[in-house]
């Protein structure tokens, strides 16, 4: 090989070697900012016009919004990512970085939050909402330790929608109807023919006719459809459904931490969003299920409503003396939502 050679030979090396380099400089660098940009998925169970995927909405459009569009939140409504029952551990192991879970789903694993399902009356979706967020502040479960929560939120106070007229504590008997957790023990204790699931199973659930009802708050006569089979309401306003909405503890601790500001300050007030929202859609949901639907909205008589009633008196001591057994301050708990109700309730 002659000395021309030999140049040309090197010179192409080195071109190869700088064409390597260039590309896999451009191939780390994607976008003007690249260290700052953050993606974050959110995983949801229910489908998109329902109450926890209008929330979801909600915080992506003020998250977006409030850091000048460094976040980015992808939403997966429907359990296209996530479903029901698998929420928190499918958060914990990282298959979502944020997931929404309804805590009835798993009453024990849950147990300090899903005091608030006892028949203790909570009023409201706003009211129950707050009630739960301190209560989560209070005790910062165990059960949590493994996530960060972002927020919290309740339906409101659960009414039986049915296929059938129930009237009196004699028509529950027996009758067929859907719950999960806490608000499931108060239709066992009115002597209802339980059937636990979540409420995305509910839907095919009413229609094959497995179950003849369900009980849960009013919104879902609109937001599923419900009304077009379930031509009775129950008025009971009897435990809401405790949610959360927690985030991957390790996708957490990697934001930046204006990022984390701007999720933190927005918590309490997304909780009070969302028991506003909840309130105001079951008003409208009834109105519309009364006009659209021809539903018979039954309002119990105050001799009556007094023997439901009395059927629940048991729950809360049963529930304060197996949580004591298991190492809870199960009473104080008790005393505390109590308290806070009474506080929100006057506000
Ligand atoms: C609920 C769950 C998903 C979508 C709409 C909803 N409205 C009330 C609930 C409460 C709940 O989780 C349930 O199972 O009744």
């Amino acid at each position: 090989m002659n000395n021309s050679r030999i140049a040309v030979v090197i010179a192409l090396a080195l071109l190869v070697l700088l064409a390597s380099g260039c590309d896999k400089k451009s191939g780390s660098q994607a976008g003007p900012s690249p260290a700052k940009a953050v993606k974050l998925t959110y995983a949801n169970f229910p489908p998109a016009p329902t109450f926890p995927c209008v929330q979801m909405e909600r915080w992506k459009q003020e998250v977006e919004k409030r850091t000048g569009g460094k976040v980015t939140i992808e939403t997966y409504p429907g359990a296209t990512l996530l479903d029901a029952k698998d929420m928190m551990d499918g958060v914990i192991a990282g298959q979502a970085d944020i997931g929404c879970l309804c805590m009835s789903y798993q009453p024990g694993r849950f147990a300090v939050t899903n005091a608030t399902s006892l028949p203790l009356g909570i009023p409201n979706a706003k009211v129950g909402s707050q009630v739960l967020w301190d209560l989560y502040n209070k005790y910062k479960p165990e059960e949590f330790k493994d996530v960060k929560v972002l927020t919290m939120f309740a339906t409101a106070p659960s009414n039986v929608m049915s296929r059938k007229p129930i009237r009196t504590l004699e028509d529950v008997k027996g009758c067929a109807l859907r719950a999960s957790g806490g608000a499931a023990e108060i239709l066992a204790a009115w002597g209802a023919n339980l059937v636990g699931m979540p409420m995305s199973d509910t839907p095919d659930a009413l229609q094959k006719g497995a179950v003849q009802g369900l009980f849960s708050s009013v919104e879902v006569l609109k937001d599923f459809k419900f009304a077009e089979l379930c031509k009775f309401v129950t008025l009971t306003d009897t435990v809401i459904y405790p949610f959360a909405v927690v985030m991957n503890k390790a996708k957490w601790d990697s934001l930046p931490s204006d990022v984390q500001k701007v999720m933190e300050d927005l918590a309490a007030e997304q909780c009070v969003w969302t028991g506003q929202y909840m309130d105001s859609h079951c008003a409208e949901a009834l109105d519309w299920s009364k006009k659209e639907q021809q539903v018979e909205v039954i309002t119990l008589s105050a001799a009556e409503k007094a023997k439901w009633d009395e059927s629940l008196a048991p729950i809360t001591a049963a529930w304060i003396a197996a949580n004591t057994a298991k190492g809870l301050p199960a009473a104080q708990i008790v005393a505390d939502i109590k308290a806070s109700i009474a506080a929100h309730a006057a506000k």
